[in-house]
C-alpha cells in the first residue's frame, strides 16, 4: 500500500508538473523558480496527501490540485525578495518567537491610533515598551455598520478605506520590520461578510457562488444540524442559521451578517488560499486563524473541532510552505483544554492564544485560590517544542470558563456552579466583588454566559479596590513569564477603564464586548510617567516586568515544571534555562502567605527575587505579601 500510495504521488506530482509547464511558460518563471520548485518536491507528498484527505473522492481532484499548485507559484513570483529573504532567515532559526525577548501587542487601528498612518506614528511608543509582534484587528473593508468589529470581511484584498489602503499596510508591514517587530493580521476564513462579492453573487442566484455557502431552500436541514450545534451569539440570532429575503436559509454561526463558508467545496478552499498568499506578500509574519474550531461541518455531530477543520488547516499551512515559507498561523480556539491542544503543532498553527491559563488567572483571582491555575500549569502547558502559547490577560473577546470539568472536579468543584460563581462574580453581583465587567450572551437556556471588561476593571481599579493595581501586575507578570509569547491588549499598560458608551450606539448596544475597546486613553497615556496615578504606577510595573523578562534567558521557550507550594493561595511554577531556573511564586490572596521551610527543600539556601531585587534564605522559608510575586533566580 506504501508502494502504491508512493506511485501515485509521483504520478500526481507528474500531472501538476505538466500543468505548471502549460500555465506558467519557461519565459515567465523568474530567477528563483528553482527554489520554488525544490519547494514543491519537498512539499507535494504532504501538500497532495492532505488535499486527498478532504477532497480525494472527487472526479476532479487532481485538476483542483493543479490549479492550487498553479496559484502558489503564481504567487511566489509576485513575492519580494525583502520577504524571501526573511523566509531563508526563518527557515534556518526556526524557534526565533520563543526568544524571551518576544513581546506582543494588539489594538484596533481606528480606536488606538485613527489610521493606519496613526499607528506608523505610535511606532516610537511600541519600540519603548519593547514590542516584537504586534497584532491588528482586522482592519479589511466590511459593511459600515454590522461589521463585528471587522470580522465581517467584505474583501480581504482591500484595507478598510476609513484606515487607509493595502499599500499604506504593505509599507507598515515593512517599517515594523525595520524596527524588530513582526505583523499580525486576521485571516477570518471560517465566513465571510454578506456584503463580500462572493455572497452577493449567490444571494443574486450565481450557481457557482451559492457553492461558496451552505444555502438551504427550507429549514429540514437546519433543523437537523441545529439538533447537535450549539448556539455562538444569541442575542444575535437563535441557532446557526439565518433566513435570506428569498427565503431560504444560510449557515451564519456568528452573526446574521457573517456567512459561513463551504469548506466541502474545493474552490472555497482555493479562493481563501488564493486569499491567504496575497495578504502573506505584503509582509504579513503571523495570520490569526479566527475562528478554526467551525471550519468544517458535519451533519448529526457539533460541528466543532472535526478532523477535516484540522486537515484543511493543515492544507492551508503546507500552501504557506510552499509560496510562502516565513508565514506562521496563531490558532484561535477558545474551547474546551484538550481540543484547543489539537490545533498547536509545526504542521498546523505554530503558536495559539492560552485561553485556558488566561481564564484560570482570572479564575484564581476572584477565588484566591491558585490551584486549579498551577493544575493547568503543570498539567497542560507544555507542548511540541517548535511551538509556542500567546500568552494574554485580556483580548478584544468575551472570557469564556473554558477550563475542563474533569479538572476542576478532582477539587471538588462542579464546573456549571463555579462558572456561575465566575459570572457572577465578574459582573459584580457577588457580595464583596471588586469587579467591573458586564455579561455577554446570557443563555437563559443554557444557562451559558460570559464576562466581558477591561483588565483594570475586572482586576479591582474602576471598583477603587485597594489590590487592583497589584491584580493587574501579578496577572500579567504570569502572561510574561510561563513561557511563549506574551500578549499585551494594548491600553492595559495604563489600566484603562470600561467605556461604557456602546450602550448608546444602536450597532453596538447589542455586544458589551465593546466596553472593553475603548479609544486610545490619551489621559492616561499623558499620566504614565507620574507615579502618582493610577496609569503611571500601572505603567512603571509594566516597563518594570518587560525589562526584567528581555533580560532573563531562563524566560525563552516554553517549557515549564510545576512547584507545589503547599499553600492554596499561592501558584509555583519553575522555568528551567541553561544555567539558571527561575521559580515563580504568586500569592493570589488579600492577606500575606507563608510558605514553609520544607517547600524549598531540594532548593539552593538562598535565591534573589529579581522583581524586588531582595534576596530570600529558603532555609527560613518564604512569606509573601498579599498578590505579592516574585521571580527568584536558582543559581
Ligand atoms: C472570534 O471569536 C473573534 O475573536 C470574534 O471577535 C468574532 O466575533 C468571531 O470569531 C467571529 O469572527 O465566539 O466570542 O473559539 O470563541 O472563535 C468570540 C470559538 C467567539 C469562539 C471564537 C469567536
Amino acid at each position: 500500500i506504501v508502494f502504491a500510495r508512493h506511485q501515485q504521488i509521483k504520478a500526481a506530482l507528474a500531472y501538476v508538473e505538466q500543468r505548471l509547464k502549460t500555465a506558467i511558460g519557461s519565459g515567465r518563471r523568474g530567477a528563483d523558480w528553482a527554489a520554488f520548485e525544490a519547494r514543491l518536491h519537498m512539499q507535494f507528498p504532504t501538500l497532495c496527501a492532505l488535499f486527498a484527505e478532504v477532497y480525494g473522492e472527487r472526479e476532479d481532484f487532481l485538476d483542483q490540485l493543479a490549479e492550487l499548485v498553479v496559484m502558489a507559484a503564481r504567487s511566489w513570483r509576485e513575492r519580494g525578495p525583502e520577504l524571501k529573504a526573511i523566509d531563508a532567515a526563518r527557515e534556518a532559526d526556526p524557534h526565533w518567537f520563543q526568544s524571551n525577548r518576544m513581546l506582543g501587542g494588539v489594538c484596533y487601528v481606528d480606536r488606538y491610533a485613527g489610521t493606519l498612518e496613526g499607528v506608523r506614528a505610535r511606532i516610537p511608543y511600541f519600540r519603548e515598551l519593547g514590542l516584537t509582534y504586534l497584532h491588528l484587528m482586522p482592519l479589511f473593508r466590511c459593511p459600515e455598520k454590522n461589521s463585528d468589529g471587522g470580522y465581517a470581511v467584505s474583501s480581504y484584498r482591500d484595507v478598510n478605506p476609513a484606515l487607509g489602503t493595502m499599500e499604506q499596510l504593505k509599507a507598515l508591514a515593512a517599517e515594523l520590520r525595520a524596527s524588530g517587530i513582526s505583523l499580525v493580521v486576521d485571516f477570518i476564513f471560517n465566513h465571510t461578510s454578506n456584503e463580500h462579492a462572493w455572497a452577493k453573487q449567490a444571494l443574486a442566484g450565481d450557481a457557482e457562488y451559492e457553492k461558496f455557502y451552505w444555502i438551504f431552500p427550507d429549514r429540514s436541514l437546519p433543523d437537523a444540524y441545529e439538533r447537535t450545534v450549539r448556539e455562538i451569539f444569541p442575542d444575535d440570532h437563535p441557532g446557526s442559521f439565518v433566513q435570506l429575503p428569498d427565503g431560504r436559509w444560510i449557515w451564519a454561526t456568528f452573526y446574521h451578517f457573517q456567512w459561513d463558508l463551504n469548506y466541502a467545496n474545493p474552490a472555497v478552499f482555493r479562493a481563501m488560499a488564493g486569499e491567504m498568499l496575497f495578504l502573506a506578500n505584503q509582509g504579513i509574519d503571523f495570520l490569526r486563524m479566527d475562528a478554526v474550531a467551525f471550519i468544517w461541518k458535519q451533519l448529526g455531530t457539533p460541528c466543532e473541532s472535526l478532523p477535516q477543520a484540522h486537515t484543511l488547516i493543515k492544507a492551508f499551512n503546507a500552501v504557506c510552505r510552499l509560496a510562502a515559507p516565513s508565514l506562521l498561523f496563531k490558532s484561535e480556539a477558545i474551547v474546551h483544554p484538550d481540543e484547543v491542544v489539537e490545533y498547536i503543532s509545526p504542521g498546523e498553527c505554530q503558536i495559539s492564544y492560552n485561553p485556558l491559563q488566561m481564564a484560570l488567572t482570572w479564575e484564581g483571582l476572584a477565588t484566591r485560590d491558585a490551584r486549579l491555575l498551577a493544575q493547568a500549569l503543570e498539567r497542560r502547558h507544555n507542548i511540541d517544542g517548535d511551538c509556542a502559547w500567546v500568552n494574554y490577560v485580556r483580548s478584544h473577546d468575551d472570557i469564556g470558563w473554558t477550563f475542563a470539568d474533569e479538572d476542576a472536579a478532582e477539587f471538588g468543584i462542579d464546573g456549571f456552579e463555579h462558572r456561575r460563581f465566575l459570572n457572577n462574580f465578574y459582573v459584580n453581583r457577588f457580595p464583596g466583588s471588586f469587579a467591573r465587567g458586564v455579561p455577554f450572551q446570557d443563555n437563559p437556556k443554557t444557562g451559558d454566559c460570559r464576562i466581558c471588561g477591561t483588565a483594570a476593571s475586572l482586576a479591582g481599579v474602576e471598583a477603587g479596590d485597594i489590590g487592583g493595581i497589584e491584580r493587574v501586575l501579578l496577572a500579567y507578570s504570569i502572561a510574561l513569564s510561563t513561557g511563549g509569547i506574551p500578549l499585551l491588549y494594548l491600553g492595559d499598560e495604563v489600566g484603562q477603564l470600561n467605556d461604557y458608551s456602546y450602550a448608546d450606539d444602536p450597532h453596538q448596544a447589542i455586544d458589551s464586548r465593546w466596553v472593553h475597546r475603548p479609544h486610545y486613553p490619551a489621559q492616561r497615556y499623558a499620566e504614565r510617567e507620574d507615579a502618582a496615578t493610577d496609569a503611571g504606577r500601572i505603567h512603571a510595573g509594566f516597563r518594570h516586568l518587560i525589562r526584567l523578562r528581555k533580560a532573563t534567558p531562563a524566560l525563552a521557550g516554553g517549557r515549564l515544571i510545576g512547584f507545589a507550594t503547599h499553600n492554596p493561595h499561592v501558584l509555583g511554577y519553575q522555568r528551567p534555562g541553561a544555567d539558571h531556573t527561575v521559580l515563580v511564586l504568586a500569592n493570589f490572596a488579600d492577606t500575606p502567605q507563608a510558605l514553609a521551610a520544607g517547600t524549598f527543600g531540594a532548593l539552593p539556601a538562598s535565591a534573589r527575587d529579581l522583581v524586588s531585587g531582595v534576596d530570600y534564605h529558603l532555609r527560613d522559608g518564604v512569606t509573601l505579601g498579599a498578590r505579592q510575586f516574585v521571580w527568584l533566580s536558582l543559581n
